[in-house]
């Protein structure tokens, strides 16, 4: 038994081993009143992250990654709808929508909400890559 233990455990660590791919770190964001929750996160240089966010609210909203620049086209632009690109992803009212984002250099972005009125009324929030 402790034998078949150790082969079945050895057989686990190689399959973990072999599929360096497959290391994702999920992130739960909640958003709650039009605010995402938790407002701010750290994550790590080359980290491959997987978001899943979780809308409570009665009404729609989206998640956007990108530095500054990329907030201020989202927040001048019409784009409805949000899913084909990595870190960007439009959350229908009490629904769960995930988006999966490759880090890249330290620094920090920002991660926002532009329907309407929402980024200005404060959704948004900041991962730090450090
Ligand atoms: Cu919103």
């Amino acid at each position: 038994m402790v034998r078949l233990g150790l082969i079945v455990g050895g057989i686990a660590l190689v399959a973990a081993m072999w599929h360096p791919a497959e290391d994702v770190r999920t992130i739960e964001i909640g958003i709650e009143h039009s605010r995402f929750v938790p407002g701010t996160f750290t994550v790590k240089p080359g980290e491959k992250v997987r978001f899943v966010i979780r809308n409570d609210d009665p009404i729609d909203h989206e998640f956007l990654l990108g530095d500054e620049n990329v907030q201020q086209i989202h927040e001048n632009g019409t784009e409805a709808h949000h899913g084909a690109k990595p870190g960007e992803v439009s959350v229908a009212a009490f629904h769960d929508a995930e988006t999966t984002f490759v880090f890249d250099e330290p620094g920090a972005l920002i991660f926002g909400c532009h329907l309407p009125g929402h980024y200005a009324y404060g959704m948004k929030g900041t991962v730090t890559i450090e």
